[in-house]
């Protein structure tokens, strides 16, 4: 008997805007002029705030944070795609989406400088706290998902957000393809930024992309120029609106490039090359898309001297109440460990207050 083909798969790849800014006219995203200019204000806060954190945890100002440079478009235009009332469930590489959902960025400054309060977006319950157990937010974004159907809201979607690195979990796996086959309502968005820390991702997956492990799953899979907004937009904008009718989750890979270190715990320069970061700095996003909006002519250096004037003065109001707190008690991360008071937790607190006592007594403190 002759081998069938039973079926034939094939991934996609979107690219919109080129490297010079210039559109693909017949894939030009419907964006109006205000859109588009608050999708690039909104990328710009985020590198400048970006920037700014290094700057103070570089001087002994913020605990280690996960650096975002050269990754704002993959992180910045989906959010565009949602409502309010959608669910945003992230990681924690995409600081400016989490700007984008109404997060102040005084709470992102005392998140990293441990205060729990910091995770609280109080300007959208439905954004869910950075997750930093990669993928483990996957699971509980399908849920939110199946919940949303389930309890007849027939209109939200969710948003998960995760990297390269998390796609080897079982979380993922798991979450893939329970969303598939409960058809909940859910977004997949994978930012490819080629490591895990330091694992490249020639051996994190032998799957010539991330998109294609959509097929095992029965679910849409798509790659996207992750450093054009314009593409990854037009992507999950087509996502949601499937999600929305009811036709299912989709995966979506954004093809992008971490232009800095890991974390600020990291020597990037240890496993890769200078060359490859050169290479990945002609595709900055932040660059073409500002050029594209020149060519439109919504753009001028004016305006760019005007924004990047009003993130500075939003950035330095930020930090001057993150330090204008009194800092916190040294026992405080015990009462977060568990909603509740546990005995096995309040023993430690005891026994570390008796320490912190000791070393006080002895003039170490
Ligand atoms: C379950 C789990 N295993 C290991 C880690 C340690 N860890 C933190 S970040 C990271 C790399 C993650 O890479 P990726 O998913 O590509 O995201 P990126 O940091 O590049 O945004 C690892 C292994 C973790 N946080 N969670």
């Amino acid at each position: 008997m002759p081998l069938k083909t039973i079926d034939d798969f094939s991934i996609k790849q979107l690219h919109i805007l080129d490297e010079n800014g210039k559109v693909d006219p017949d894939l030009e995203p419907d964006l109006s002029e205000d859109d588009l200019k608050k999708l690039f204000q909104a990328m710009t806060l985020s590198r400048m705030a970006d920037a700014r954190m290094l700057n103070l945890q570089r001087q002994g100002r913020l605990g280690t944070i996960p650096v975002n440079k050269g990754q704002e478009a993959a992180f910045c235009a989906p959010i565009l795609a949602l409502k309010e009332t959608d669910w945003f469930v992230g990681s924690y590489r995409e600081l400016g989406a989490r700007l984008m959902r109404g997060e102040t960025l005084e709470n992102s400054l005392l998140l990293f400088n441990g205060w729990e309060e910091g995770s609280v977006n109080e300007n959208n319950d439905r954004t869910l706290p950075i997750s930093i157990v990669l993928a483990s937010q996957l699971p509980h974004a399908v849920g939110l998902a199946y919940a949303s159907r389930y309890k007849e809201e027939k209109d939200t979607v969710v948003l998960a957000m995760f990297g390269d690195g998390a796609t080897s979990e079982g979380d993922f796996h798991e979450a893939l393809n329970f969303a598939a086959v409960l058809n909940a309502p859910v977004i997949f968005l994978c930012q490819n930024n080629q490591y895990a820390i330091s694992t490249p991702l020639k051996i994190q997956t032998k799957s010539r992309t991330i998109a294609q492990k959509a097929i095992a799953y029965g679910i849409p899979g798509i790659q996207v120029d992750g450093n054009d907004a314009l593409s990854v937009y037009q992507a999950v904008k087509e996502a949601v609106d499937r999600a929305r009718a009811d036709e299912g989750p989709t995966l979506i890979e954004a093809v992008t490039f971490r232009m800095l270190m890991h974390t600020t715990a990291d020597d990037p320069t240890r496993y890769r090359s200078d060359d490859e970061v050169t290479a990945w700095e002609a595709k900055d996003p932040l660059v073409r898309f500002k050029a594209y909006l020149m060519k439109k002519g919504i753009w001028d250096e004016d305006l760019q001297k005007q924004l990047e004037k009003d993130c500075k003065a939003q950035i330095d109001a930020a930090v001057q109440a993150f330090e204008s707190r009194e800092p916190f008690a040294p026992d405080v991360p015990f009462d977060h460990v568990f909603g509740t008071k546990e005995d096995v937790i309040e023993a430690q607190r005891a026994r570390f207050l008796a320490r912190l006592g000791k070393e006080k007594e002895h003039g170490q403190n």
